[in-house]
């Protein structure tokens, strides 16, 4: 039988390479976000190869909507192996006296919230099953703090914080969990961080090589696809031309 994972932020970048790889080994998905279009328009290429995904579109910060999506699904849904909590974003690049209220909400509330709302609701499915793996999306942001990046980071190092806590209390109940800290990859990431401005955002990566969503998912599959009496804790994974999160090589 197949197994299934839950990938949330399956619209874009990271979750969407995660639910390719995901489907490619076989796995039923259940893929979330907000963008239904999108959802649908992959739910059909997946299918056509075979594996079953039910999709889900809701916000993450939104607790009634998230617990109520998720309690939807059937029982046979909720026998999830894997849960990939991605959904994420920045909003803003400014230093701490001139951000805006609003966007250090939407981070805080979809980084953090958004991955305890999700978290809560899955958790005690895996506890049922007495088995499963939690994969967090953190960042290269949640283990260093660079100049601009303050409530993006704080929200990435609660991530880390929280890759953590997870292990250690659910660690009795058979479940793994990993955090997986990337540097920077060429996604949608910046044109949201940058309130849409593609040509800013194109800036960001201009001669160097940014990491691709694909190999952060081949990582995430590595981890995921291990033997069952290994768990990989954390992994920091940066673009050869980044050695941390402020210094990047340029051609
Ligand atoms: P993208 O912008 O390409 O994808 C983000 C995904 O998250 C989208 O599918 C989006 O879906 C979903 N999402 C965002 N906000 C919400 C919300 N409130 N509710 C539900 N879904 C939401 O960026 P990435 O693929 O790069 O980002 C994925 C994760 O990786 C994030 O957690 C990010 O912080 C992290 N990360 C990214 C790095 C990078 O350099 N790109 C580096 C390190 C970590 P939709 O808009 O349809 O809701
Ligand atoms: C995204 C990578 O370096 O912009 O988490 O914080 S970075």
């Amino acid at each position: 039988m197949n197994k299934t994972a839950l990938i949330t932020g399956a619209t874009s970048g990271i979750g969407m390479a995660c639910a390719q790889i995901f489907a490619k080994n076989n796995y039923n998905l259940i893929l979330t976000g907000r963008r239904n279009e999108r959802l649908l328009e992959l739910k059909k290429k997946l299918e056509s190869t075979g594996v079953s995904v039910t999709t889900l579109c809701f916000d993450v910060h939104n607790r009634e909507e998230t617990i109520a999506s998720l309690e939807g699904l059937s029982s046979t849904e909720k026998s999830i192996d894997v849960l990939i909590n991605n959904a994420g974003l920045a909003v803003g690049v400014s230093p701490i006296d001139e951000g805006s209220f609003d966007d250090w909400d939407r981070m805080i509330d979809t980084n953090v919230k958004g991955l305890l709302n999700v978290s809560k609701t899955v958790i005690p499915w895996l506890k049922e099953n007495g088995s499963g793996h939690i994969i967090n999306i953190g960042s290269i942001a949640g283990k260093e703090v660079y100049p601009n990046g303050n409530v993006y980071c704080a929200s990435k190092h609660a991530v880390d914080a929280l890759s953590q806590a997870m292990r250690i209390d659910l660690v009795k109940h058979g479940i793994k969990v990993t955090n997986i800290a990337p540097g920077m990859v060429e996604t949608e990431f910046s044109i949201v961080r940058l309130y849409g401005d593609e040509e800013k955002a194109d800036n960001v990566y201009v001669g160097m090589d940014p990491l691709l969503p694909e190999d952060i998912a081949d990582t995430i599959w590595f981890c995921a696809s291990r033997p069952a009496h290994v768990n990989i804790a954390d992994v920091l994974i940066l673009p050869a031309n980044q050695a941390n999160a402020v210094t990047v090589i340029r051609k």
